[in-house]
């Protein structure tokens, strides 16, 4: 049982979420914080970075040939952004469901990018579109040791935490 509760715990889903300069200088940080808080996911890496427009361009490299591809990288590297990983079972896609759809008319109420957001060049808020843009961009943004790990079940000596 403890087993299984541990290879769980190491396998749990992670996904890569960024407050936009302009979420951070609309001082919406700790609104986003409490969205993803308050479900019930975990945060386990949190900073805050100017990226540099070559590192902007790297994280969307994917977008390279859209027309908006220098104006969104001369944005995101703008001003500071506040980089964070997220755990949690479905966080991927759940995640995307909190944020809301990429233009933020369209985005239903109650998401982030619904209630807080109006422009899609200033929508304030990223988040990893699947499993392997995930994995991507969390090893782009973060260093291993800078992703918070869970002390093992097994090795702990602590009080139990029921
Ligand atoms: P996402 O952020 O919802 O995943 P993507 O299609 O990956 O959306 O686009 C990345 C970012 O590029 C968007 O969040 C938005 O800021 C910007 N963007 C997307 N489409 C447009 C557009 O048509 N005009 C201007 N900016 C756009
Ligand atoms: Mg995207």
């Amino acid at each position: 049982m403890i087993q299984e509760q541990e290879a769980h715990a190491a396998e749990m889903e992670r996904t890569f979420i960024a407050i936009k300069p302009d979420g951070v200088q609309r001082g919406l940080i700790s609104e986003i914080l409490s969205r993803f808080e308050r479900k019930g996911f975990k945060l386990v890496a949190i900073k805050i970075v100017v990226p540099s427009k070559d590192f902007a361009g790297k994280h969307y490299h994917d977008l390279k040939e859209r027309p908006f591809f220098s104006g969104l990288c001369d944005f995101l590297s703008s001003g500071p952004v506040v980089a964070m990983v997220w755990e949690g079972e479905g966080v991927i896609r759940y995640g995307r469901k909190l944020i809301g759809a990429t233009d933020p008319q369209k985005s239903v109420p109650g998401t982030i990018r619904g209630d807080l957001a109006v422009l899609v060049g200033r929508n304030i808020i990223h988040g990893s579109d699947g499993p392997e843009t995930a994995k991507d961009e969390i090893k782009l943004w973060f260093k291993q040791e800078e992703l918070y790990n869970s002390p093992s079940l097994a090795s702990s000596s602590s009080p139990s935490r029921n």
